[in-house]
C-alpha cells in the first residue's frame, strides 16, 4: 500500500474506470475530472464512487474540461499529484472529421494545458506524466510490425492532434526535465468499451440478433485489421510506465492483427454460430452458414434455440459505405518487444478470451429488462 495521489483525467472513459479501480486497489487517492453533462455520466465509476461527507474517502471527483487551462490549473494546484494520467480525449476517429477543431483543441492542445500546469505550478520534480498516445500516429503504416523507432504518419484529425500531444510530451520531457511519458497503446477493448467502437458495436449488435431483437448490423470497412487487447491489461502497462526511473515511450500491444470481419466471426463462433461472407465491398454480406446447437443452448439460452434455427442461412451483416473513413488505417499490428523487457509487462488476455468476455456481458446486457424495452437499446443512428 502506498499513499501516493493521482489526478486521471477521462475518468469516465473506459480506460478511466479500469484505471481508477487498480489503482485504489493499490492504495492510492484517485482524483478525477469529470466533464459537466446534462445526464449522469458516470456509469462506468459508480462502484467506486464514495460520499463527499466521508473523510477517509480515496477517489474525488472534480469538474473540468481539457479545453479550459484555468480549471486544469487550479485542479492540479489543488490536488498535488504524484502521477497524472492525461486519458482524456475526443477518442473515436470518424467523429473527428466531423469535429477535427474540437479535437485539435481538447486531444492536442488539451495536453499542452496539462504539462504547462504542471510547469507553472512548480510542480515538474513532483509530478508524473502519463500521456494517452495511439497506434493511429502510425496511421498509413511504414514499417510492419510497428515499433517506437517506426515513423508516423497520422490519417485523420483525431491522429493529427495525438501526433501533436505526443511531441509536445516528448518536448517538455526534454526541455524541462518532466518525467512525461507516452503509452503508444495500440486498440484495447472491453465490456466498458464505448459502444461505437467496432468491437463492442459487434458484440452488442451480436448478442441482439442471438436473442432475436434485431435483424441485421451495417458494417463499415470490414477489412481493416487491428492488433486488440484487453483494457485490463493495458492500464497497468500505464501504471508501469510511471513506475520508472526514467521517462521513456513504449508500444502496448498484443503482436497479433486481425480483420474486422474475422472479429465478427469469432463473436459469433462463441456462440455456437458459423457466419459466412460472401460477395464483394458494398455488396459483402455475412449469413447464418451452421448452428451448433449444443454450443448456442450454453451461450444463449436453450429457449432462444428454436427461434433462432429459422433464422438459418439468413443475412445478418450488411455493409453500408456511411460507415467508412475518408482516410483509413488499413493495418495495425505493435512489436512490444520493448514493453515486454523494459516493464516486465504482458498481455494475459489473447483476441479469444477478449471476444469471449465481451459477447457474455452483452448477451446478459441485451436480456435484462431495460433493453428489452424498445427505449432501452439506443439504436446507432449516427454513422460512427
Ligand atoms: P473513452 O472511453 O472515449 O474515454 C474518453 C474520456 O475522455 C471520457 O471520460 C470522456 O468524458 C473524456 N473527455 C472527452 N473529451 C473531454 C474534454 N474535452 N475534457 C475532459 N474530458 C473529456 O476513451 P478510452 O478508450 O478510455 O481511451 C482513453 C485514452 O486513450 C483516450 O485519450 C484515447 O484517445 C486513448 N487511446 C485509446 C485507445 C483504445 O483503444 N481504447 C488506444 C490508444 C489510445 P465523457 O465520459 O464525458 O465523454
Ligand atoms: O475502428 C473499422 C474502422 O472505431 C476500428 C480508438 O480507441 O483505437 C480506436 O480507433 C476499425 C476501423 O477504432 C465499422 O473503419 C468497420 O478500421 O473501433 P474503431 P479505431 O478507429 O481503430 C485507436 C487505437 C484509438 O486511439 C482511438 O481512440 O474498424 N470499422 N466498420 C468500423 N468502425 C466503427 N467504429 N464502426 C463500424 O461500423
Amino acid at each position: 500500500m502506498n499513499n501516493k495521489v493521482a489526478l486521471i483525467t477521462g475518468i469516465t472513459g473506459q480506460d478511466g474506470a479500469y484505471l481508477s479501480e487498480y489503482l485504489i486497489k493499490k492504495g492510492y487517492t484517485v482524483h478525477g475530472i469529470k466533464r459537466r453533462s446534462s445526464l449522469f455520466n458516470t456509469d462506468r465509476i459508480d462502484h467506486l464512487y464514495q460520499d463527499p461527507h466521508d473523510e477517509k474517502r480515496n477517489m474525488v471527483l472534480h469538474y473540468g474540461d481539457m479545453t479550459d487551462s484555468m480549471n486544469l490549473t487550479r485542479i492540479i494546484g489543488d490536488v498535488q499529484p504524484d502521477e497524472i494520467y492525461n486519458l482524456a480525449a475526443m477518442s473515436h476517429v470518424k467523429v473527428s472529421f466531423d469535429t477535427p477543431e474540437y479535437t485539435a483543441n481538447a486531444d492536442g492542445i488539451g495536453t499542452l494545458r496539462l504539462l504547462e500546469a504542471v510547469r507553472l505550478l512548480n510542480l515538474t520534480d513532483k509530478t508524473r506524466i502519463y500521456q494517452a498516445s495511439t497506434s493511429e500516429l502510425y496511421g498509413m503504416v511504414q514499417e510492419i510490425p510497428q515499433r517506437e523507432t517506426t515513423p508516423f504518419y497520422p490519417r485523420s484529425p483525431y491522429a493529427v492532434a495525438k501526433l501533436y500531444a505526443y511531441w509536445i510530451t516528448v518536448n517538455y520531457r526534454e526541455a524541462y526535465g518532466m518525467h512525461a511519458s507516452n503509452g503508444i497503446l495500440f486498440n484495447h477493448e472491453s465490456p466498458l468499451r464505448g459502444e461505437t467502437f467496432v468491437t463492442r458495436k459487434v458484440t452488442r449488435a451480436a448478442a441482439r440478433i442471438l436473442l432475436g431483437l434485431q435483424k441485421k448490423v451495417y458494417m463499415g470497412n470490414i477489412s481493416s485489421k487491428r492488433d486488440w487487447g484487453h483494457a485490463k491489461d493495458y492500464i497497468k502497462a500505464m501504471y508501469l510506465i510511471l513506475q520508472q526511473d526514467t521517462p521513456d515511450d513504449y508500444v502496448i500491444s498484443t503482436g497479433v492483427t486481425t480483420t474486422i470481419r474475422d472479429f465478427i466471426k469469432m463473436t459469433f463462433n462463441e456462440a455456437g454460430v458459423t457466419v459466412e461472407f460472401k460477395g464483394e465491398n458494398e455488396q459483402e454480406e455475412g449469413f447464418i452458414a451452421h448452428i451448433n446447437e449444443e454450443l448456442f443452448s450454453k451461450a444463449v439460452g436453450e429457449e432462444h434455440l428454436d427461434a433462432f434455427k429459422k433464422r438459418l442461412g439468413e443475412s445478418i451483416v450488411g455493409i453500408d459505405p456511411a460507415y467508412y473513413r475518408p482516410t483509413e488505417v488499413d493495418i495495425l499490428i505493435g512489436d512490444n518487444t520493448k514493453a515486454r523487457t523494459k516493464l516486465g509487462w504482458e498481455p494475459t488476455y489473447d483476441l479469444k478470451g477478449l471476444c469471449h468476455d465481451m459477447i457474455t456481458h452483452d448477451i446478459e446486457l441485451m436480456k435484462k429488462e431495460e433493453y428489452l424495452r424498445n427505449g432501452g437499446y439506443r439504436i446507432l443512428n449516427y454513422f460512427e
